[in-house]
């Protein structure tokens, strides 16, 4: 079984834990955090983020999940993944065995696909993404590098969301629209127009930037 370090140990990474248990693929050989959160879901705590150089030597074909989640706009994700890149960690994409994956669906190293999420027909995934809980992703979408699709958000057809984008919970954007990068589009938004402005919050219905 591959081996494989998580990068925190917080709400997400809890969720990420779950997720990647039930994959059955990995064998989690505990996480990393500024602090000790204690046992989560079984998993150890292995130190500080200093301890990853030791435990790359130690286990040469050892992978990582980033289990630091966002609720705003940051690029705290970005910087964690190039940090961890740069000591020779892989970064495997993770799907929930409950998510509904799609033909001809791509999905880029480090993203989560969680439980129940349906990716449809011809989308794109980027790098490092979260596609969380019960998300809905149509036919031919293209969605960026380090974005977050939180739990039960729809992105109808041909939708694309740039690199950096929040989609809040429940939010709804309907099809061929364009969210720009950095963009926080808020909970229960439904979109209607494309959110042309980067690091623009696009809230309401319809939503306004
Ligand atoms: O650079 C880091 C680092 N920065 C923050 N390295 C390591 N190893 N750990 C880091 N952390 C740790 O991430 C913090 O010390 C903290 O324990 C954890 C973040 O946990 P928190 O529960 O605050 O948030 P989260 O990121 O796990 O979850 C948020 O985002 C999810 C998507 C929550 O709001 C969740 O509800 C949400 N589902």
């Amino acid at each position: 079984m591959e081996k494989i370090v998580i990068v925190g140990g917080g709400g997400h990474a809890k969720s990420l834990i779950n997720i990647i248990q039930k994959t059955k693929k990995f064998k989690i050989l505990g996480y990393v955090d500024l602090k000790d959160c204690g046992r989560v879901l079984g998993v150890n705590y292995l130190g500080e983020d200093s301890v990853l150089k030791s435990l790359k030597a130690k286990h040469k074909k050892i992978s990582a999940a980033i289990g630091v989640g966002y609720v705003q706009v940051s690029d705290r994700r970005q910087k964690i993944y190039e940090r961890l890149v740069a000591m020779g960690f892989k970064f495997p994409s993770i799907v929930s065995p409950t998510a509904i994956i799609n033909q001809e669906v791509k999905i880029s190293e480090g993203t989560v696909v969680f439980d129940a999420a349906v990716i449809n027909v011809g989308s794109t995934i980027g790098t490092c993404s979260i596609i969380n809980t019960n998300s809905s992703i149509d036919h031919d979408c293209t969605v960026g590098n380090f974005v977050h699709i939180a739990p039960g958000a729809v992105l109808s057809g041909g939708v694309v969301v740039g690199d950096f984008s929040l989609i809040s919970t429940g939010a709804k954007i309907i099809q061929y629209k364009t969210v720009a990068q950095e963009c926080l589009v808020g909970a229960g938004a439904v979109v209607v127009n494309d959110c042309t402005i980067p690091g623009g919050k696009y809230l309401g219905i319809p939503a306004v930037g």
